[in-house]
């Protein structure tokens, strides 16, 4: 299709004026890498090294901007940019802070940026119940989640405002509490600190300005849409080969999670099968374990590439 200098495609000789979509993602921090390399994946790979804020891709009417996450959903409402790769705990928290989210929708979760925001209390607390919040403070980047989930538990306490490492408040006598990010937990750990509960989980989500675009646009958007959802699941799925007895084939289906219609060829003079499905998710080694235990051998398990539904 040649390349997109300007906003203009070559269309059987003539020339048809496209507005690019554009796309916003997070500079640098934990969603960047994953984010740009989920574009390069749908063939959407701008010239990074151009340094430029707006970075246009040469094969696709898209460029990518690259900003601060917190930026992002503003943005989207604002139509100054139609789709963003953002944290769901992000979005809420904006969405909660005031930002009408009929302006804001989300297309898809991404599998990726998995975390939660969740309440610590120092580990020496002893009792773990939701009453030791009562009358807390609790410090937290997130004050309008975490104000909500506390009006929807009729827990009262003080949300202190802190822009970093919240995580160090109580030994700073700062909060008796924290509302934090968490995925590993250690830094919890670390800080004396032990999770009581859960208050949003969330991972990195594709969302798009409810802006109208018009017909072209709208066409653009989904195509695009499209592709990095082919990516996800691509990235999710597995495709999976064995041998196994003609008679285990309901329950290997059972087993593998996500599995698809198997294609299934009998082996020549015998009582097995040769098994090939795609699996919508990850295979993990107890599936294996237990594929063996159900007589399945020479257990393949493949990464693909891309999936068009
Ligand atoms: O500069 P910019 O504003 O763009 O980035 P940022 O510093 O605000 O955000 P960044 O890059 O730290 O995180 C971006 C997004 O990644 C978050 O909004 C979440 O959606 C997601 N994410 C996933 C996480 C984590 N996992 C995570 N573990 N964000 C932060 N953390 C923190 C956590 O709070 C702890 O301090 O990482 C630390 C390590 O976590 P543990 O539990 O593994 O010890
Ligand atoms: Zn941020």
């Amino acid at each position: 299709m040649g390349t997109w200098g300007g906003d203009y495609r070559a269309l059987g000789g003539s020339e048809v004026k496209v507005t690019p979509l554009r796309i916003a993602v997070q500079k640098s921090g934990r969603l960047a890498e994953r984010s740009r390399d989920m574009l390069e994946r749908a063939g959407l790979a701008p010239d990074w090294r151009s340094g430029r804020l707006d970075c246009q891709c040469a094969d696709f009417p898209l460029s990518v901007m690259q900003v601060r996450d917190d930026d992002i959903p503003a943005y989207l409402a604002d139509g100054v940019v139609d789709l963003g790769i953002i944290g769901e705990n992000v979005l809420e928290e904006k969405l909660r802070g005031g930002l009408a989210d009929s302006r804001i929708q989300v297309l898809s979760r991404l599998a990726f940026g998995r975390c939660r925001l969740a309440l610590a209390v120092p580990s020496s607390e002893a009792d773990p119940g939701l009453s030791v919040l009562s009358g807390k403070r609790i410090a937290t980047s997130y004050p309008e989640t975490l104000r909500r989930w506390l009006t929807a538990q009729d827990i009262k306490a003080d949300v202190v405002m802190v822009s970093g490492s919240v995580e160090i408040g109580p030994a700073l006598g700062l909060a008796d509490a924290v509302c934090d990010l968490v995925s590993s937990g250690q830094t919890l750990a670390q800080n004396g600190l032990k999770v009581l509960t859960t208050v949003f989980a969330s991972e990195a989500v594709l969302a798009r300005s409810s802006r109208h675009l018009g017909e072209e646009g709208e066409s653009l958007l989904q195509r695009l849409a499209a592709r990095l959802d082919g990516v996800r699941r691509a990235q999710q799925a597995k495709y999976v080969m064995m041998n196994a007895p003609r008679d285990a084939v309901d329950a290997i289906r059972a087993v593998i999670p996500g599995l698809e219609e198997p294609t299934v060829i009998p082996l020549a003079g015998q009582d097995r099968v040769a098994l090939h499905a795609v699996a919508a998710e990850q295979v993990f080694w107890d599936t294996l374990e237990k594929l063996k235990e159900l007589g399945a051998t020479g257990i393949l398990v493949v990464p693909i590439e891309k999936i068009i539904a």
